[in-house]
């Protein structure tokens, strides 16, 4: 609670930061330079990312539709109020257009975060109402389907594909549309706790960001989205929950000599530890503590969670040996991809597409908070940050 108390007092004194600015913050991609504020989500060194106040950790195991009004509302839902959003998402649900004739001229091999962007920027020309707040429920309200029908068709199984049935939870919504044969309880509770997790960071990740710097240019709620996604396509950024599965796979075992041996291999080889490390944490990311402990619940003999185990134990220490290495501890990546895989989503391809749903939550708020609201409801001015003229631009100017 310190922690959380200091924000108010952080936030004067990173504003009177910005009195000091010097050249040392410039082309640095404007790290720690404050320049907005954010009603939805802030994130401490200790506990990781709050929505609205609270630690993610006592919001985990929410339903992921009483996180989305607590992200629009700043307030969590009663169970009344609860269950005319779900209503009022499943009157918002039905797709505009038919994705049959879109999704198969997309080429397969195309990356399902390129079907994503695509499949957001479609439901904005088909169905746009210009309203900050309809267009961001209506999103959220489409994407289980819309999400499910990506899967189909990217997997050349577009035929049999359930109805969609709106009177089901947003992660229902998507496995019926996916019809995996595979046990869809744990699949289902995976998946909601993973929505919840990655619905929000603050307002300066990059794809947040982006998604609010487009909006600011008045693009519509789908463009906005449309290029938060594209932003967080990145290896750098969301990608990175793929790439993690990829190296624990890489690992290929729980034997903890061999993980350390593995690990010093890789930091020799100048080659990332994934799952570790953080710019803003100082401590085990909360998400992935939260993640561990479904695993340990849900699928504690998997090979793939035996490994992150071990990895859990070893990385941090040796990470550790290397003091420019400022928080060698777990993050959230670490155990998404090997509870998707162990669930039955085992292409680690799709995996930032999860990301990039969860998003859709919390950057629509963020979107609608600069719009309507900030500024007494003036709304935030078009982004234009300022770039200072290099010596040789300079030398042209009479
Ligand atoms: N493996 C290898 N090197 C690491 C490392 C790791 N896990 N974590 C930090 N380092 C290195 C950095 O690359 C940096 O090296 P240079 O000085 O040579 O550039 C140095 O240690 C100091 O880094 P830092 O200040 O501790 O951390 P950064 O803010 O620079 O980087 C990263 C944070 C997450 C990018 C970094 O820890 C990393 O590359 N981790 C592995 C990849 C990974 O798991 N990415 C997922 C991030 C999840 C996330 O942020 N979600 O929001």
């Amino acid at each position: 609670m310190t922690e959380v108390a200091n924000i108010g007092e952080t936030l004067s004194q990173e504003v009177n930061n910005l009195l000091e600015l010097t050249e040392s913050h410039l082309d640095i991609g404007m790290r720690g330079v404050p320049v907005g504020t954010c009603r939805t989500s802030f994130v401490t060194p200790g506990e990781g990312v709050h929505y609205c106040g609270y630690p993610i950790t006592e919001l985990a195991m929410k339903a992921p539709e009483d996180v989305v009004y607590l992200l629009h509302n700043k307030e969590l839902p009663t169970p009344e109020q609860s269950a005319a959003f779900r209503e009022d998402l499943s009157q918002r649900a039905a797709i505009p257009g038919d994705f049959g004739p879109i999704f198969s001229s997309l080429p397969a091999d195309g990356h399902p975060m390129d079907w994503l962007a695509i499949g957001i920027q479609t439901l904005g020309m088909w169905d746009c109402q210009n309203d900050w707040k309809e267009d961001a429920l209506n999103l959220v309200a489409r994407m289980p389907r819309m999400m499910g029908l990506l899967f189909r068709y990217r997997e050349g199984r577009e035929d049999g594909i359930p109805e969609d049935d709106p009177s089901l939870s947003m992660v229902e919504r998507f496995t019926n549309t996916l019809d995996l044969d595979v046990d869809q309880e744990k699949l289902n509770q995976v998946l909601s706790v993973y929505l919840v997790l990655h619905m929000d960071h603050g307002g300066g990740n990059l794809s947040t960001f982006v998604g609010k710097a487009v909006a600011s240019g008045h693009a519509t709620l789908y463009s906005a989205m449309a290029s938060s996604m594209n932003a967080l396509s990145g290896p750098l950024h969301g990608r990175a929950n793929q790439s993690c599965l990829e190296f624990v796979l890489r690992v290929g075992t729980s034997d903890p000599v061999e993980v350390e041996n593995f690990v010093r291999g890789e930091l020799a080889a100048r080659r990332p530890v994934f799952g570790f490390g953080h710019a803003v944490l100082r401590s085990e990311d909360p998400r992935a503590t939260a993640q561990f402990a479904l695993g340990e619940q849900l699928c504690p003999d998997d090979e793939n969670f035996k490994i992150i185990r071990t990895l859990r134990e070893v990385a941090p220490r040796v990470l550790a040996e290397n003091p420019k290495i400022s928080n060698p501890n777990a993050n959230v990546d670490i155990a998404s991809g090997a509870l998707l895989h162990h669930v039955g989503l085992k292409d680690p391809n799709y995996y930032t597409t999860f990301f990039g749903w969860a998003r859709v939550a919390g950057i629509g708020a963020q979107i609608f908070d600069e719009r309507v609201v900030m500024r007494n409801g003036k709304g935030v001015p078009i982004y234009r940050p300022k770039y200072l003229a290099r010596e040789q631009v300079l030398r042209h100017v009479d």
